[in-house]
Order: structure tokens, then C-alpha cells, then sequence
């Protein structure tokens, strides 16, 4: 039985591959393991049978065999572990990616899902133009330590590897924000990650869940 994964019945990002089951499926794809997708309503996600999943109600979730796994962070690490293909043999090259991996969760990604927060719940607040710039500043100075140590590399740290993936799916979050274009490497560097076969297998998997979702024309 291949490894079953919960995605969003239908994404509030309309099939723009932001939600956090792209970065799983992007996995798996990137390791040649096929997968199923369960898809789940917001309703569904808050009730007991999800819940035994995932303690906080959301997608992704990961079932495999008698292993049942949650968070995006520590599923794609998962996967990267069991297969050939997303870190090093090097144990210390495999660290650095791991490192990468975190940092991407832990310190670029905190601010931009704030931001987006803020636009999504925040626009009609009096505070909101003042407070939106103080959070693109939050965002600004992790991506110009990111851009700097980036320079004219193609990955983060040698090879394609977890910690590309996790920090390209994160910054994708900014596409369309003005943020990444301060820095002209960061937009190549997203493409060039978009451009991989396994993304682009990712990516239409999961529009065209959205687009199935959507009622026929006319
Ligand atoms: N830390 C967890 C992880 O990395 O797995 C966070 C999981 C999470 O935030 N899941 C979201 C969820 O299930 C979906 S991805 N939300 C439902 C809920 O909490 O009730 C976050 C997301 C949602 C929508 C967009 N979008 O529309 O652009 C982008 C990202």
C-alpha cells in the first residue's frame, strides 16, 4: 500500500500550491514514491477521526503502514530519511541540509505566515497600514541574510536537497508581495526549483484537485 496523505477538499489558495501539502506531495514526487491523497473538508478536519491524525485539525497528515505522522516539517523529513534522493550521504553535508530544513521553519517562515495573517484578517483594522509595512521589515532582513548566503548558487548547500524544498515552498508564500524581487537571486532561485519535474508533477496533482472541486461552467 502506498502512503496515503490528507490535502485540502478544496484549497483556499485555489490551486496556487501553497497549502502545506504541496511540500509532501513535492517529496514524494522527488523520491519516485507513489501516494494517495485523502481530501478533506474544514468540518472533517475537527472531527475525532482527523483529529486521531493530526492533534491540531489541519492537513497535511502522512499514514504509512502502521506510522501516522503530521506536521509538513517532520513528514518530508521523514520521507527524505526513507529514500534516495532529497539529503546527502556526507553526514555532515546531511546535517547542514536538515539545518536548512529548520530554518526554513523556524526562521523564514514565521514572519511571512504572520504577514499573511495580517492581510487575511487584518485589512479592516485601523492598525493595519501601519503594521503591514513593520511586517514586510520582519520579513526583509531573513531574506537578505538568506539572498546573501545564497549568492550565484543554484542550491542552499551543493546538491538539491530537503532544505531547498522546505525554504522554495516557504518563500513562495511572497510571490506576488514585491519581497523577493528585492533580491534578484531569490525569484531565480524559486524558479529553477519550480522548474524540477517532480514540482511540476506536485503542483498540477494538486490544481487539479482544485479544479475538480469547482463547479462545471455555465
Ligand atoms: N505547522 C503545520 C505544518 O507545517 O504541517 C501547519 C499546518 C497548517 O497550517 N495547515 C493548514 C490547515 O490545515 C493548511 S496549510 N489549516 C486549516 C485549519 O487550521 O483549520 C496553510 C495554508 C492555508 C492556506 C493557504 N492559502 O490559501 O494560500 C496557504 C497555506
Amino acid at each position: 500500500m502506498p502512503p496515503t496523505i490528507t490535502a485540502f477538499e478544496t484549497s483556499p489558495d485555489r490551486g496556487r500550491g501553497l497549502a502545506r501539502d504541496m511540500r509532501v506531495r513535492w517529496a514524494l514526487e522527488e523520491v519516485g514514491q507513489p501516494y494517495e491523497v485523502r481530501l478533506v473538508s474544514f468540518a472533517q478536519m475537527k472531527q475525532p477521526q482527523h483529529l486521531a491524525l493530526h492533534p491540531f485539525g489541519q492537513i497535511p497528515t502522512y499514514e504509512d503502514g502502521g506510522l501516522a505522522l503530521f506536521e509538513s516539517g517532520a513528514i518530508v523529513l521523514h520521507i527524505a530519511q526513507r529514500h534516495a534522493g532529497l539529503l546527502p550521504d556526507d553526514p555532515d553535508a546531511r546535517a547542514r541540509a536538515v539545518a536548512w530544513m529548520f530554518a526554513a521553519l523556524g526562521t523564514v517562515e514565521p514572519p511571512i505566515v504572520e504577514r499573511s495573517a495580517a492581510i487575511l484578517s487584518e485589512s479592516d483594522k485601523p492598525w493595519y497600514a501601519a503594521r503591514l509595512p513593520l511586517l514586510d521589515d520582519r520579513i526583509r532582513t531573513p531574506l537578505g541574510e538568506l539572498s546573501r548566503r545564497l549568492g550565484d548558487a543554484d542550491w542552499l548547500d551543493g546538491a538539491f536537497s530537503a532544505g531547498d524544498l522546505m525554504m522554495v515552498h516557504v518563500l513562495r508564500r511572497l510571490q506576488g508581495s514585491g519581497l523577493l524581487e528585492e533580491h534578484p537571486n531569490l525569484p531565480v532561485y524559486i524558479a529553477r526549483a519550480e522548474a524540477r519535474p517532480a514540482y511540476q508533477r506536485a503542483f498540477a496533482a494538486q490544481l487539479a484537485v482544485f479544479e475538480n472541486s469547482q463547479p462545471p461552467p455555465g
